[in-house]
């Protein structure tokens, strides 16, 4: 039995409903209300103790950390198997989990804005400062603060899109060789990427995800998003879908 506790808009959370769509694996939803901070609580700290999303119950049993909970699906569950045979490349394998893991602050720079912003904005002082006592990590203490008092400003915006279209460049040379980011197959690089890309494309650097400016970053998004567990795995619109 499984129980994913997630966000739809979400990157981490895309990453695992996405490995557990390519996996034919069910699972029980439950939405974790950002917004309400439901993330901070003393219950969920207990299963995610960075207290973000997404955490995977499995048996009983909880699981933080995207990338983690995608290889720990691939060895519990192997077939179909996401996950290159030969140690080199499951070692690049957790190196772009890895990369792309270190991306996370710059789209939030982008994210936070359309919907948590809004809400933090209109806490009190009091308020604010109770909130973020909850939060474990100086990283996102800051991030809240941020986006309570303290939006991000253009300049801010236009380095972290330089940051992410770096990201798009390293997939350009590495898809070269087979059309996928590891070895000679789709894996969970590849997942672990695509929340980003959906992002860049949506409304990051849309231009950027093209023929003209990463012609192999267009076609393997084609080819992601053609997958059938893609349109399984939620990637609804950002600004757009419900909570
Ligand atoms: N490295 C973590 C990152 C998880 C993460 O940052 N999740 C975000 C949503 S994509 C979150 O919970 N943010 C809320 C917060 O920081 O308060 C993973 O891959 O699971």
């Amino acid at each position: 039995m499984m129980i994913l506790h997630h966000g739809n808009r979400s990157s981490a959370s895309r990453r695992v409903r996405l490995c557990l769509e390519e996996k034919g694996l069910s699972y029980e939803s439950h939405v974790v209300d950002m917004t309400r901070l439901e993330h901070h609580s003393p219950e969920y700290l207990k299963i995610n103790p960075l207290g973000v999303i997404p955490t995977l119950i499995h048996d009983g049993r909880p699981l933080h950390e995207s990338g983690t909970i995608c290889e720990y699906l691939d060895e519990s569950f192997p077939d179909p198997p996401l996950r290159p045979e030969t140690p080199y490349e499951r070692a690049e394998m957790r190196n772009w989990i890895r990369h792309i893991d270190g991306l996370i602050g710059n789209l939030i720079v982008f994210n936070w804005r359309h919907h948590l912003q809004k809400v933090a904005q209109q806490w009190s002082d009091e308020e604010l400062a109770a909130k973020i006592k909850n939060i474990p990590s100086k990283e996102r203490q800051e991030a809240w603060l941020r986006v309570a008092r303290k939006p991000y400003t253009e300049e801010e915006r236009d380095a972290a899109r330089g940051r992410l279209v770096q990201l798009l460049d390293r997939m350009e040379q590495a898809l070269a060789a087979s059309g996928w980011l590891v070895g000679q197959a789709y894996s969970i690089a590849d997942i672990a990427a695509a929340p980003f890309v959906k992002r860049i494309d949506e409304e990051i650097a849309p231009d950027q995800v093209s023929q003209k400016a990463h012609p192999r970053v267009a076609d393997w998004w084609a080819r992601m998003q053609a997958r059938p567990a893609f349109a399984r795995a939620n990637f609804g619109p950002f600004v757009t879908t419900l909570a």
